[in-house]
């Protein structure tokens, strides 16, 4: 596995801390304001330098920018515009080396969370999921459209993925919930993954294995990584306790899940992709002003993550 960490593309403390343990890949947001335009290489070829240039290179961008991705999930009128520029952000990928997009299709609403302050082991503090404090909003969609649309977004933008080599690694929905109010979701069973994947048969169509999300969805994460290896682009690397309509997260040495055996089948499933922590516990002295993303519970994520590398790794070789 390819450690990683997730950077934005201005450089901040989170660099540093990236470099300082070990990390040589990064997984990037892009920036989504008036200075940056997807479709323009040089802007592309900047951040890819000032990467470079603090020894990081970038591997894979994440998510699709959302000005751009929104219309597309929603299926609004800026959609043919917005996959023009998807398109044409292939070429310059290429050049630069970033071959993988990671993208989730939750239209409307992105990952939720309906609490942030649930208290997780020694005080530190996580996100959490509960369906009865879910408040609907007015939006909606259907899951018959929402079908249509990835299809739509898939037929549209794999021929240019597959010419120049980019490809779609496909998030599943969080929390993998088939309703929210009347916003439908359909990245949220195995079943529907496999549908998913079926839509356009392709070396460079697979999934962003986000493992904890899996566990929500209630499926067994062994048999369901070992079905999609071969599919397996990226991995999100976290634990949660509890079902998709009630969960909250944990410290990664902290959840229901054998994190080790996790790590050993990876490898064994030979799913040498780019890996990175997700949704750290805010701890001690932590403002909470990010959560999820906070620095100290991220610093141990990624230690106890390579940590587990190395021990399979001295395994299998020695
Ligand atoms: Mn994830």
């Amino acid at each position: 596995m390819i450690l990683t960490d997730y950077l934005l593309c201005d450089k901040n403390i989170q660099w540093d801390y990236a470099r300082q343990l070990g990390i040589e890949h990064a997984v990037i947001r892009l920036p989504e304001d008036d200075r940056f335009d997807v479709t323009d290489p040089g802007h592309w070829r900047t951040i890819r330098d000032r990467f470079l240039s603090a020894g990081l290179k970038p591997v894979i961008v994440e998510p699709m920018p959302n000005a751009l991705h929104d219309p597309i999930k929603t299926g609004g009128p800026e959609r043919d515009a917005c996959l023009d520029k998807v398109i044409r952000m292939f070429p310059i990928m290429a050049e630069l080396g970033i071959d993988t997009i990671c993208t989730n299709f939750m239209a409307h609403i992105g990952w939720l969370r309906t609490a942030s302050d649930i208290p997780e082991r020694g005080g530190a503090l996580v996100t959490g999921f509960r369906l009865a404090d879910y408040q609907p909003t007015s939006l909606a969609i259907s899951e018959s459209e929402l079908w249509a649309n990835l299809d739509y977004f898939l037929q549209a933008v794999l021929p240019a993925a597959e010419r120049y080599g980019i490809r779609i690694a496909l998030h599943p929905d969080d929390p993998p919930l088939a309703r929210l109010g009347q916003v439908s979701r359909i990245l949220v069973s195995l079943a529907n993954i496999r549908r998913a994947l079926a839509l356009y048969p392709s070396d460079c169509l697979g999934v962003t294995f986000c493992q904890a999300t899996y566990r929500a969805m209630g499926e067994d994460i062994v048999q369901a990584a070992t079905e999609l290896a071969a599919k397996i682009l990226f991995i999100h690397f976290r634990d949660i306790r509890g079902t998709k309509t009630d969960f909250h997260e944990t410290f990664h040495d902290n959840g229901q899940t054998d994190m080790a055996r996790m790590v050993a089948l990876y490898g064994q499933l030979g799913c040498d992709v780019p890996v990175r922590v997700d949704h750290v516990p805010t701890m001690a002295g932590e403002t909470g002003q990010t959560p999820g993303y906070a620095t100290v519970g991220r610093l141990f994520a990624i230690g106890y993550l390579k940590g587990l590398i190395d021990g399979v790794k001295s395994q299998t070789e020695g």
